[in-house]
């Protein structure tokens, strides 16, 4: 085995990620987190690139995960506001291979604009966390996050503060963990937060937490460690080592994995000792749980609530409520585990309804010609959104707006191949499409991804944004040329009318084929915007096979009829099935001329 080494605690969160199979970094730099991917960066074995930011950062690394390789993301404790968008959702979805995120926090904000303590988040996500209290665990503990992130099918928050990060310490290095990359299956139902698989993964978060609560009893990071006082301390991270020097003799309850809490193991404590006290800096997140309980406990009545705590202050803090008469001892109030709401079933007798893309909508031309491509559609949000249900199946993911384009960069930097293209509307690619596509140019991804350009903003109700100028009381602004602007970036990029099926079609096969990174703007606008009969479709019934051609494009307005394709007055005639139909059964009669 190695010697012993030297690490600061981002050293050894590096090479803890590379022992621990970690084959993906990524990251935004900000005090406390920069140096992990500048250690990663100088590993071998690891891929490491700086995003454009942490909302990038994240859904790159959920691309990778995706992929099927062992993924970290690091940023600040800011950082995650500016990812809580995928995080949240990421919560639901779960994860492939292992994903842990890193979030430095800055008590005391040496070098931030506020001391926020992300502790919140991994509750507010439901996930579990880890913190660990010096260089060797930040080294073994990314292992751990690993394990529980494959096992529990989560994202893992792995949180460090200032001193843990920076601080250094020695690190005995362990044998490497053996990790084969895992395949990648399609599974709508958990990759597509749409409400109808959304509410069920939810249950399964609330499910899913309960069990890692029963982890957090006998997780060997939890430990109950004797001492030779009536005092008990409960803490965490940096604040553990300061409450151990201050009182040796206590009783600590030391918690590695902090996020569930352990109920029945913080209630042992309190079987060894009369009086107890949390030691931690920020929020009183311990406490209040603790609390919860209804057990008497100390906490920020003594021990400040901002700025970073040391051993010197947690003394003085302590100092006087070690010598006190105990309070009178309460049992514990376990909390029961959480009743969930009974799924809502549709009324009996009622046709069930799923949603479906409008007749004509110019969306379902792209579906059809990206479906013959072997390429996994990552997609967005949007009505688009609506391609990745049955009949259409085309999309294989939605994770929250603007995801598409950073999880395809993920997943094909993963891969090292075009193997994903990002789908993404337009309203969407203004509202954070445009920072991934500079992302994944900087970072030499070699993509595809495809703007669905329908001029409006249609899943809200058609209102304007910066590619159509048009403001809520529709005067019409200046507006933003999408095209220039990906080659502004240095992004190659083709706008192809979206109801030209066959120029679609041939745009992305060419693009599929192409080195590089590509955009597709799949201009067409909403159909319910124009409104614009373009004509009447006419059935051949002598030529129409029911082949099923034109029926799996997932139009409402087309149904199999008994001898042939029976066509609806919802048709706005589009065209699309008539492009699609191989027979030459379906035409295309011309508008009336309204003059
Ligand atoms: C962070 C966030 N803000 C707002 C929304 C609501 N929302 C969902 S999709 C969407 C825009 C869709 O427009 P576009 O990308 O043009 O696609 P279209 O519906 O026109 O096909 C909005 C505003 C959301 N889901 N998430």
């Amino acid at each position: 085995m190695e010697r012993q080494l030297f690490f600061s605690g981002n050293e050894a969160i590096a090479h803890g990620a590379v022992r621990a199979g970690a084959r993906f970094a990524c990251g935004y730099p900000g005090t406390p987190s920069t140096e992990i991917i500048e250690a990663t960066a100088g590993l071998e074995g690891i891929h490491s690139e700086w995003c454009v930011n942490e909302k990038v950062a994240l859904e790159t690394a959920v691309g990778a995960s995706l992929a099927g390789v062992r993924t970290i993301v690091t940023m600040k404790h800011v950082g995650l506001n500016v990812a809580a968008d995928p995080f949240m959702t990421l919560s639901l979805t779960g994860v492939n291979a292992g994903l842990v995120i890193i979030s430095a926090d800055d008590p005391g904000m040496h070098s931030s604009q506020n001391e926020q303590d992300n502790r919140n988040y991994a509750k507010f996500a439901k996930i579990p966390m880890l913190e660990p209290s010096d260089s060797q665990e930040a080294y073994d503990f990314v292992a751990e996050a690993f394990a529980l992130s494959e096992e529990f099918d989560t994202p893992v928050m792995l949180r460090t503060t200032t001193r843990i990060s920076h601080g250094r310490g020695q690190v005995l290095p362990r044998v490497p963990v053996e990790v084969e990359p895992r395949d990648y299956a399609r599974d709508i139902s958990k990759y597509v937060m749409v409400p109808q698989y959304a509410r069920q993964r939810n249950r399964l978060v609330l499910e899913r937490l309960e069990k890692l609560r029963r982890r957090a009893e006998e997780s060997p990071l939890n430990v109950l460690e004797a001492g030779s006082s009536d005092f008990g301390i409960i803490a965490s991270g940096v604040a553990y080592a300061y409450a151990r020097e201050a009182f040796p003799k206590a009783w600590f309850l030391k918690l590695g994995m902090s996020h569930p809490l352990p109920y029945a193991k913080v209630a042992r404590l309190y079987d060894h000792v009369s009086r107890v006290a949390v030691v931690e800096e920020l929020d009183p997140f311990f406490e209040e749980q603790v609390r919860a309980l209804g057990l008497p406990v100390i906490g920020k009545a003594a021990i400040p609530a901002d700025g970073e705590l040391d051993q010197e202050k947690v003394f003085r803090a302590l100092e006087p409520y070690v010598q006190r008469k105990p309070p009178r001892r309460r049992r514990p109030v376990m909390p029961p585990a959480p009743k969930l709401a009974t799924p809502p079933q549709p009324a009996p007798g009622l046709p069930v309804r799923p949603p479906v893309l409008c007749p004509g909508c110019s969306h379902r031309s792209v579906y059809s010609a990206l479906r013959k491509r072997r390429l996994a559609p990552m997609g967005d949000i949007g009505c688009y959104t609506l391609g990745a249900l049955p009949p259409l199946l085309a999309l294989d993911s939605c994770l929250c707006m603007g995801a598409s384009i950073g999880m395809m960069a993920g997943f094909n930097k993963a891969l090292g191949r075009k193997a994903a293209v990002g789908v993404i509307g337009d309203s969407t690619f203004f509202h954070s499409g445009v920072t991934p596509l500079i992302d994944a140019f900087y970072n030499e991804v070699e993509g595809m991804v495809v703007i669905l350009d329908n001029r409006t903003t249609a899943m809200t109700g058609h209102q304007g944004h910066p590619g159509t100028g048009l403001r809520p009381d529709r005067a019409q602004g200046p507006s933003v040329d999408i095209q220039k602007l990906c080659e502004g970036i240095g992004v190659r990029c083709v706008t192809v009318d979206a109801t030209d099926h066959k120029a679609l079609d041939t745009a992305i096969k060419e693009e599929a084929k192409a080195a590089g990174l590509g955009v597709i703007i799949a201009l067409a606008p909403c159909v319910l915007v124009t409104r614009e009969q373009a004509g009447e479709v006419v059935v051949d019934e002598e030529r129409c096979n029911l082949c099923g051609l034109c029926v799996d494009l997932g139009c409402p307005a087309i149904a199999p009829g008994e001898d042939a394709i029976a066509v609806l007055e919802t048709c706005t005639g589009c065209g699309l099935c008539v492009s699609v139909c191989k027979r030459g059964a379906l035409s295309l009669s011309c508008a009336e001329d309204p003059s």
